[in-house]
């Protein structure tokens, strides 16, 4: 087991957001209350994943629950009022679903760290990383029915396509929990190893991924999710061809053409089968 040294990058209320080199740290830091989450916890980590995103200097991101007992149990119960979470500005919220977009479309790898419960909304979040390294004491369950909620976008929609549909009905319908043997039997995650090994393993996939073309891991993450958000996916995936079109000299000959006043030459580029 590698120790790394984790340096503060801001300072919230309800999450630790911390750095070792390329590689970002976004915990969950509720352990008292299994890391539930709340409208705060989520709109820091929103702020901290869009950190992320504008730093060119972060390439994979950690998302993690403080403790070793939990990553999330989900949204928490004891401030959720008719209509959604309230936080101290006490307007109903259920800002999860800003942050589960957020982490689909952000353009860098988002590693889901998971010790102890994985519930819920909590485990939504897990869900929708990119991938997921589990310590062995990891549990993973949807609770909704049994208090009187549910998340029929990704944690039921999306749960069905990665675990399928049958799978993903009985994990709704009978709320129960499962090991993260078996959850990796399912493909619900991507690896399991022993509880004090799990941040250096997944330090290991991150340093992989830090290694690979940062523009091939964003277009198969765009096309991904191109196939399985319709439309906003597709946009997503267009976007980073736009981004990559503008890099061009086609591209820039449009834009050039125009400020120069004058009829674009796009003859003069190759064209390719
Ligand atoms: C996680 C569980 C299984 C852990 O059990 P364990 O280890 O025995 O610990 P406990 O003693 O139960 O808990 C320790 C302390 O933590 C508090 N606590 C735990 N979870 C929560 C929570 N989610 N909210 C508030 N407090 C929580 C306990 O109360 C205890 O505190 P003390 O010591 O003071 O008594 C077990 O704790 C458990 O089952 N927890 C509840 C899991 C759950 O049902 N979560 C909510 C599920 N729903 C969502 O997450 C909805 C998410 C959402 O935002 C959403 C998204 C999209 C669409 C809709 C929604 C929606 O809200 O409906």
């Amino acid at each position: 087991m590698t120790t790394v040294e984790w340096t503060p990058i801001k300072e919230y209320a309800e999450i630790l957001f911390e750095r070792t080199g390329k590689i970002a740290k976004i915990t969950i830091n509720r352990p008292e209350k299994r890391n539930a989450f709340t409208p705060v916890t989520v709109s820091e980590m929103i702020d901290a994943f869009n950190f992320c995103r504008d730093d060119a200097s972060i390439g994979v991101i950690i998302l993690t629950g403080a403790g070793d007992l939990a990553f999330s149990s989900g949204g928490d119960q004891s401030i959720r009022g008719n209509g959604g979470y309230l936080g101290p500005d006490q307007i109903p919220r259920l800002n999860v679903l800003d942050l589960q977009r957020l982490i689909r479309i952000i353009p860098k790898p988002v590693i889901a760290m998971v010790r102890g419960w994985s519930v819920g909304g909590g485990n939504v979040l897990q869900l929708v990383c990119d991938l997921t390294v589990a310590a062995d004491n990891a549990q993973f369950g949807q609770t909704g029915p049994m208090v009187g909620s549910f998340d029929a976008g990704y944690g039921s929609a999306y749960l069905a396509r990665v675990i399928g549909h049958k799978r993903a009905k009985e994990v709704w319908f009978l709320d129960e929990f499962y090991s993260a043997q078996e959850a990796l039997e399912m493909g619900w995650i991507n690896r399991v190893v022993p509880l004090a090994e799990v941040e250096t393993a997944t330090l290991e996939w991150a340093n992989k991924l830090l290694k690979k073309s940062p523009t091939a891991l964003r277009f198969i993450k765009a096309a991904m999710n191109a196939d399985t958000d319709g439309v906003a996916g597709l946009q997503q995936l267009a976007g980073d061809a736009t981004m990559l079109f503008y890099t061009t000299d086609e591209g820039k000959e449009g834009r050039n053409a125009f400020l120069e006043k004058r009829n674009p030459d796009f003859g003069q580029f190759p064209t390719f089968p």
